[in-house]
């Protein structure tokens, strides 16, 4: 018989429950209890308010480059939500609100990689989630490490690792979902699939009709979700989770979602996308339909929105306060990656040094004169915070 039929994968689901009108399929509705709804809601509004304050931070100079992330909160959130605290989130660049809700301050994420300092990098002690990550796809390899230590340690703790549309292109995750299928790792790879990588679509990333059939390439179950709905995402990552806990090995989970804003705060979408693309998806945004599924399940009234949005935005200004008490960052970033500096990097960091002597202060512009009312600085030991953490 030279030719026969081989069956490669059942097919795979896509999974909706909360539609863009607001609308819940009661079959597969989580039915969460209320107050988990109104966490739920506050940590999906803390998001839109954070991502909000850092772009003006960005702007006003008192952080460096910062790559936004509205639209994709639902996608981020989710699959943090279903989470053990021994749990490891591993991030991309945009999971801001998934390290927040695993624990991580927001003062260090202020701090940390958009502001230059180290200890913005360094994991909080007993936070299991590993700093943002700038090389597009390096972490999925640390992903499938932490996977695997879990399950050679005896352990049911799994990692989660996000990676957007772009990043599937790289060989990492291509290794990690292969070292995932073959060794059954307790790994959920998050495909932030926000359909454009800086200034490539979607259509330019990939000839296949998906993200989940990548993994079935590797033996792993795959699903697509409505990543802006944020029942299905959490839907989606606890069974993938349960099933990892159990020993049935990884998951990749496609979360179809769209980045609203510019790549980054460096970026101008208009130079190359159809703003007449990006409307519909305003219309899909996660917290639109889940603020009106909350009002109509009578959870949330304008008034209690607003209580909300004040107690968020005091705790938000309080962290902005709390990170400009470090002083800024100077020659740091050159000291730790080498044992022998390359020449390279030893004639950068003698001009940065003379960047900054030339402009009188740390690397980022004086933000103690921009903001009157901030207290003085504190010296900042290399890795110890001088304040609490809180
Ligand atoms: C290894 C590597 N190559 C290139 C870049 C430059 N770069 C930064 S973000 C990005 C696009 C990433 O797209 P995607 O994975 O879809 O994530 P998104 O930005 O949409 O969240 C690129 C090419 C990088 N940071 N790392
Ligand atoms: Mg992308």
């Amino acid at each position: 018989m030279p030719r026969a039929r081989i069956a490669l994968a059942e097919e795979v689901e896509y999974l909706s429950i909360l539609d863009e009108q607001a609308n819940v399929d009661v079959a597969l509705d989580p039915r969460l209890p209320p107050h988990e709804l109104q966490r739920l809601y506050r940590t999906l509004l803390l998001g839109r308010r954070f991502d909000e304050r850092m772009i003006m931070l960005s702007r006003q100079g008192r952080i460096g480059n910062y790559p936004p992330y509205r639209g994709q909160e639902a996608a981020s959130l989710g699959p943090a939500w279903v989470l053990r605290r021994d749990d490891w989130i591993v991030p991309s660049f945009r999971e801001l609100i998934a390290l927040i809700h695993h624990g991580w301050p927001m003062h260090r994420l202020i701090l940390g990689w958009w502001g230059g300092h180290e200890i913005g990098a360094q994991p909080p002690e007993g936070v299991n989630a590993l700093p943002l990550c700038g090389p597009v796809a390096g972490q999925c390899l640390h992903a499938a490490g932490l996977a695997w230590g879990s399950k050679l340690a005896g352990r049911d703790a799994v990692a989660v690792c996000f990676i957007g549309d772009g990043g599937t292109s790289e060989g990492d995750f291509h290794e990690a979902m292969n070292v995932a299928g073959v060794f059954r790792l307790p790994l959920i790879m998050i495909v932030q699939n926000n359909h454009w990588a800086i200034s490539t679509p979607r259509s330019r990333q990939t000839a296949s009709a998906t993200f989940v059939q990548k993994a079935v390439g590797y033996g792993v179950p795959a699903v697509q979700v409505d990543g802006n709905d944020i029942l299905a995402m959490i839907v989606a990552t606890r069974a993938a989770v349960d099933r990892a806990r159990a020993g049935g090995g990884a998951t990749l989970i496609e979360a179809v979602t769209y980045r609203l804003g510019p790549h980054s705060t460096s970026d101008d979408p208009k130079k190359y996308r159809n703003p007449a693309e990006v409307e519909p998806w305003e219309k899909r945004e996660p917290l639109i339909r889940f603020r009106k599924y909350m009002e109509a399940r009578g959870l949330l009234t304008d008034a209690t929105q607003a209580l909300i949005e004040a107690e968020i935005d005091a705790q938000i200004v309080a962290e902005i306060a709390l990170a400009e008490q470090y002083r800024p960052v100077e020659t740091e970033p050159f000291d730790h990656c080498f044992a022998e500096m390359p020449d390279h990097l030893v004639r950068q960091r003698a001009e940065f040094e003379h960047y900054l002597r030339v402009r009188g202060g740390g690397a980022a512009p004086a933000p103690a004169a921009a903001i009157p009312s901030a207290p003085p600085r504190l010296p900042v030991d290399r890795f110890t915070p001088t304040v609490p953490v809180v």
